[in-house]
C-alpha cells in the first residue's frame, strides 16, 4: 500500500501525508475550538508558546513588504495567518501539523545555497546576498496539498527562472534538483530512519522557467517563518504542495530526473509530476473537492490549480507521463 520499494516499512508508519481527510477537517475543528469562538486572530499571540516576533529578527526584514505583482492575484480570500502559519507539512520537525514550535529550532542564518551541476561555473549564494540580486515581489497563489486541504497565499520572492539565469546553466540540462538541508541535531524528524532524508524535489527546466515557478522568501509582508521553509521555498501552485520544497541549500542542474522524497517512499502514491487534476484520484482517496484552511467549504479542483493558461502547454509533447501524480 505504501510503495513496492518499501515493502519492508509496516503499514502503521504510513506518512502524514496519508493522513484522512477527516484528520484535517478534525485538527481545524480543534483549532477552532483553541480560538474558543473570540474570532480568528484573538487571543493568539501565545498560542502553542510560539515567538512569532522572530520574524523581526530576521537581517531580511527590512526588505518587506514587497509590492504586488497584479499579474498574479486570486479571487479568494487569503488564508488568516495564524492558520497559515500553525497548520504545517515539514516532516523534518515531525509528522504531523503542529510542528511551528519545533521548527524554530532551526537557524537561518548564516545560510548558503549552493548552485551546482551543469552549469557555468558552480558556486555558494549566501541568502542576503541572492536576497539583493533577485527582484522582489508579491503575488498570491493557490496553495493546494495532496491531502485536500488548500490556501490562499501572499508570497514573497522572486522568479526562479531569474535564478535560473544566474546560475548560467548548460544548453543540455533537462531537470532541476532541490534540496533541503540535513541536520537531525536541530530537526528531530529526520531521526526518522525510514524517510529517505534528505527531502529533495525536482522540476523539468523547462518547469522551471515557466512564469510561475517562484521562489518564495516573505509571506505576509514579512520574511518567511521558519515552519513555512525558510530562507528559501519553493512554490508551484500548479502541482500538488508536497513539490514545494522547504529550506533549500542546493539546487542542482542536471540530465538525469530526480526521484523525491515522496517518490522514494512511495512512488504509486506520489510520483515526480503531481500536476493537479480533478478527474486523477490518489489510490486511496478522491481528488475532485479541496477544503479552504479555515472554512467549512468544500469547492471544486480545478484542472493544474486553476493555473492551466499558464502551464498546460508545457505537457502537450508528453502524452504517455503520467501527468497527474
Ligand atoms: N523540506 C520539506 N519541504 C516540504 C515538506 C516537508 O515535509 N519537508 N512538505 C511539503 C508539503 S506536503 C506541503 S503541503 C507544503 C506545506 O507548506 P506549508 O506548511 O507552508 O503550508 O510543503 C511541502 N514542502
Ligand atoms: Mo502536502
Amino acid at each position: 500500500m505504501v510503495g513496492n520499494r518499501n515493502f519492508s516499512r509496516p503499514s502503521w508508519q504510513l506518512p502524514e501525508s496519508c493522513a484522512t481527510p477527516e484528520e484535517v477537517f478534525f485538527n481545524r475543528r480543534q483549532f477552532v475550538k483553541l480560538l474558543g469562538g473570540t474570532g480568528i486572530g484573538a487571543g493568539l499571540s501565545g498560542f502553542g508558546g510560539i515567538d512569532f516576533a522572530e520574524a523581526s529578527e530576521d537581517p531580511s526584514a527590512g526588505l518587506y513588504p514587497v509590492s504586488r505583482n497584479e499579474a498574479y492575484t486570486i479571487e479568494r480570500d487569503i488564508t488568516p495567518e495564524e492558520l497559515s502559519t500553525t497548520y504545517n507539512n515539514f516532516f523534518e520537525f515531525g509528522s504531523h501539523k503542529q510542528i511551528s514550535s519545533a521548527a524554530q529550532a532551526l537557524k537561518i542564518r548564516p545560510w548558503e545555497i549552493a548552485i551546482d551541476g551543469m552549469v557555468d561555473k558552480p558556486f555558494v549564494i549566501g541568502i542576503d546576498d541572492l536576497l539583493k540580486k533577485m527582484p522582489l515581489e508579491e503575488r498570491l497563489y493557490r496553495h493546494r496539498c495532496v491531502e485536500r486541504w488548500s490556501m490562499t497565499v501572499p508570497w514573497s520572492g522572486f522568479s526562479l527562472a531569474k535564478l535560473v539565469e544566474l546560475a548560467k546553466p548548460s544548453s543540455g540540462v533537462k531537470y532541476v534538483r532541490f534540496e533541503t538541508f540535513q541536520d537531525s541535531s536541530v530537526a528531530g524528524g529526520q531521526k526518522q530512519f525510514w524517510y529517505p532524508w534528505p527531502y529533495i524535489e525536482g522540476l523539468t527546466i523547462e518547469e522551471a522557467t515557466n512564469e510561475l515557478a517562484f521562489m518564495v522568501t516573505g509571506v505576509y509582508g514579512k520574511p518567511l517563518p521558519k515552519q513555512m521553509g525558510a530562507p528559501l521555498r519553493l512554490a508551484v501552485p500548479w502541482k500538488y504542495g508536497f513539490k514545494s520544497i522547504k529550506s533549500i541549500v542546493k539546487i542542482t542542474f542536471t540530465q538525469e530526473r530526480p526521484v523525491s522524497f515522496w517518490e522514494e517512499l512511495a512512488a504509486n502514491e506520489y510520483g515526480f509530476w503531481a500536476n493537479i487534476n480533478p478527474d486523477v484520484h490518489h489510490p486511496r482517496w478522491r481528488q475532485d473537492l479541496e477544503q479552504p484552511l479555515g472554512t467549512n467549504e468544500r469547492i471544486d479542483t480545478q484542472i493544474f490549480n486553476g493555473y492551466a493558461e499558464q502551464v498546460a502547454h508545457l505537457y502537450e509533447g508528453l502524452k504517455t507521463e503520467p501527468l497527474y501524480r
